[in-house]
C-alpha cells in the first residue's frame, strides 16, 4: 500500500476569528495533490474551520479528555471534538508532555479514547537534547511509542499516524538534517516491524516535526520514511501550501 503524503498544520495557541478567515480564504483553490492536509487549531475555531475550510482538508483539535464526560472543569472529550466537526487530534505533543505533564501512559489512555470515538490521531514523540546527546533517542521514542502499542489494537494503526519531533527543533529553528530524520523513521517502522505487524509497519505514516519550513521541506520530504511533516510556526503562513506540496 502506498502511504499518502500527510501534512499538518499544528497552530498551537495562535489565531483568531480574523486569522482563520484569512486563511481560509488564502487556502481556497490552492493546488494540492496527492497530499492529505489537516489544520490543527484551536478548539474554540474548530466549527467554523469544519465549516469553511476547503473540504479537501479536514480540522484537527490538539488535545482531548481520555474520559467520555464529567467533572472535569475545563476540559473537552473526543465526542465533542467530533460533534463540532474535528476528524482528527494531535495527541502526545511535546508541549503537552513537558508543560501539561502528560505521562506516556495518559497520552496512551487519550488515543484509546479518541480512536475509539472515531477520531484520527496525529501521536507525537520526539527526544530532548540531553537524551540525543546521551545516545538515548531510540529508547525514549520506543518507550513512548511502546505506550500506545499495548493500548490500542492492531487495527487501530490504520488511523494513526506518527509524528517525529525531536524537541531540540521544535519552535528553534535548528532542523534536524535529512539523515538524522531518516534514521529515527527508519528505526521507528522497525519498531512497529517487531511490536505491532509488518503490515502495520508498511503502511503506517511517520511524518516529522520541528522547524519545518518551505525551504528545508523538500529535502526532507524525499527521504524514504519521511511520509510528512508536522508544522507549527511556518503552518501560521500562507507559504504553507508550500510544504503541502513538497514532494509534488
Ligand atoms: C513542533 C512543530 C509543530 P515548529 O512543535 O508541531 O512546531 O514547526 O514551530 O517547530
Amino acid at each position: 500500500m502506498t502511504r499518502t503524503f500527510f501534512v499538518g498544520g499544528n497552530w498551537k495557541m495562535n489565531g483568531s476569528q480574523a486569522f482563520c478567515e484569512s486563511m481560509v480564504q488564502t487556502f481556497s483553490g490552492q493546488a494540492t495533490d496527492n497530499v492529505e492536509v489537516v489544520v490543527g487549531a484551536p478548539s474554540v475555531y474548530i466549527p467554523y474551520l469544519a465549516q469553511n475550510l476547503r473540504k479537501d482538508w479536514a480540522v484537527a483539535a490538539q488535545n482531548c479528555h481520555q474520559l467520555d464526560s464529567g467533572a472535569y472543569t475545563g476540559e473537552l472529550s473526543a465526542e465533542m471534538l467530533l460533534d463540532v466537526g474535528a476528524k482528527w487530534v494531535i495527541l502526545g505533543h511535546s508541549e503537552r508532555r513537558a508543560i501539561f505533564k502528560e505521562s506516556d501512559e495518559l497520552i496512551a489512555q487519550k488515543t484509546k479514547k479518541a480512536l475509539s470515538k472515531g477520531l484520527k490521531v496525529v501521536f507525537c514523540c520526539g527526544e530532548l537534547l540531553e537524551e540525543r546527546e546521551a545516545g538515548q533517542t531510540q529508547q525514549v521514542v520506543n518507550r513512548q511509542l511502546n505506550a500506545i502499542v499495548q493500548t490500542i489494537s492492531p487495527e487501530d494503526w490504520q488511523n494513526v499516524v506518527i509524528a517525529y519531533e525531536p524537541v531540540w527543533a521544535i519552535g528553534t529553528g535548528k532542523v534536524a538534517t535529512p539523515e538524522q530524520a531518516q534514521e529515527v523513521h527508519a528505526e521507528i517502522r522497525n519498531y512497529l516491524t517487531t511490536n505491532v505487524s509488518e503490515a502495520v509497519s508498511a503502511n503506517t505514516r511517520i511524518i516529522y516535526g520541528g522547524s519545518v519550513n518551505p525551504e528545508n521541506c523538500a529535502e526532507i520530504g524525499k527521504k524514504t520514511d519521511v511520509d510528512g511533516f508536522l508544522v507549527g510556526g511556518a503552518s501560521l503562513k500562507p507559504s504553507f501550501v508550500t510544504i503541502c506540496n513538497a514532494t509534488a
